[in-house]
């Protein structure tokens, strides 16, 4: 049985099929009792997130739209959430992209567009919905986000994201010292790879996954649940003395030189 957090109210933002890292916490959410609202990109993906939340037994979700790249959609979403359920508790920000030409070659070719696209939605988006969703976290509250050891080091092909997620995680710092007088608390989870939708089609993965297979001390890959359950235990009181951090879930490949 795990710590409950019945009575709480979690944003979970990035579900795009059950493979997401997303759906790993909303699971992990719901088991210990949590309340969930979902927000997806747009409306093309508001049947496939409601059908998979229908197997949630006793959830009774809410469901948004909300294009992390639109100011005004994102504080519209968090405006009706507000008057929807009032207070929110936490928010899982499991979002990024970049064009599919950017993560294979050499970073050096990366254009202006494509560095500015990956910073805009894969980091930018961490400010604006955290400066959204903390008016709503009157109780203090815990904001996770998605980060990868490629922001840290450098990791083949991962190249404009990388440089987008050590952004990220800087954004997280500065937004953990911001808003820890309101007792509300930012943190990141640094996952291995994850065959996800994200994943795929992404060249050299199958050879990525193999590598920590080999070489990290656990001797094997990460899944969404264990990703999943790190995440509750950011949102829970179990964290309530870490803040500004990024823990690896990724079987200890980050500590191999
Ligand atoms: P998914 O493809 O399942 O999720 C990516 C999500 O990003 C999708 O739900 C997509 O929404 C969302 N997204 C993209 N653009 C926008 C936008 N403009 N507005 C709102 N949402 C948007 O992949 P993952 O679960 O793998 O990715 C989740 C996070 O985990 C990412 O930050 C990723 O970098 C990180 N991560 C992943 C690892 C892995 O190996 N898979 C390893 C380490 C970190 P929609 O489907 O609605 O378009
Ligand atoms: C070293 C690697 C492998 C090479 C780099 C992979 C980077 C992946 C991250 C981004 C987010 C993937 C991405 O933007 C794909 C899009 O161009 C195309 N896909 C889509 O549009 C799908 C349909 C939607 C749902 O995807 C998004 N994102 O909206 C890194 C890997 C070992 C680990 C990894 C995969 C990290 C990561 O950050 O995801």
């Amino acid at each position: 049985m795990k710590f409950s957090l019945e009575g709480r109210t979690y944003v979970v933002m990035g579900v795009a099929n059950k493979r997401s890292i997303a759906w790993g916490i909303a699971r992990s959410l719901h088991e210990a009792g949590a309340r969930l609202i979902f927000t997806y990109a747009n409306e093309r993906f508001e049947k496939p997130v409601k059908d998979l939340v229908s197997t949630l037994e006793g959830q009774d979700a809410l469901f948004y739209e909300c294009d992390v790249t639109n100011d005004e959609a994102v504080d519209a979403t968090f405006q009706q959430i507000g008057e929807d359920v009032g207070t929110i508790h936490g928010l899982a920000h499991c979002i990024a992209f970049a064009d599919k030409e950017d993560l294979k070659g050499e970073f050096v070719e990366t254009s202006r567009d494509g560095f500015l696209l990956s910073q805009n939605i894969s980091a930018f988006s961490l400010v604006a919905v955290t400066r959204a969703a903390e008016k709503l976290m009157t109780e203090g509250g815990s904001i996770v986000t998605m980060t990868y050891l490629g922001g840290e080091r450098v990791v083949q092909n991962y190249n404009v994201m990388g440089v987008a997620k050590a952004s990220l995680d800087a954004s997280m710092k500065y937004l953990a010292n911001d808003l820890g007088k309101r007792n509300i608390r930012v943190n990141a989870i640094s996952a291995g790879p994850i065959r996800t939708l994200s994943a795929k089609g992404i060249g050299e993965f199958n050879s990525v996954l193999k590598q920590i297979e080999e070489k990290a001390p656990l001797r094997r890959t990460v899944t969404q649940e264990e990703v999943g359950d790190t995440a509750y235990y950011l949102m829970s009181d179990l964290s309530r003395g870490v803040t500004g951090e990024t823990i690896h879930v990724d079987s200890g490949f980050n500590i191999l030189g």
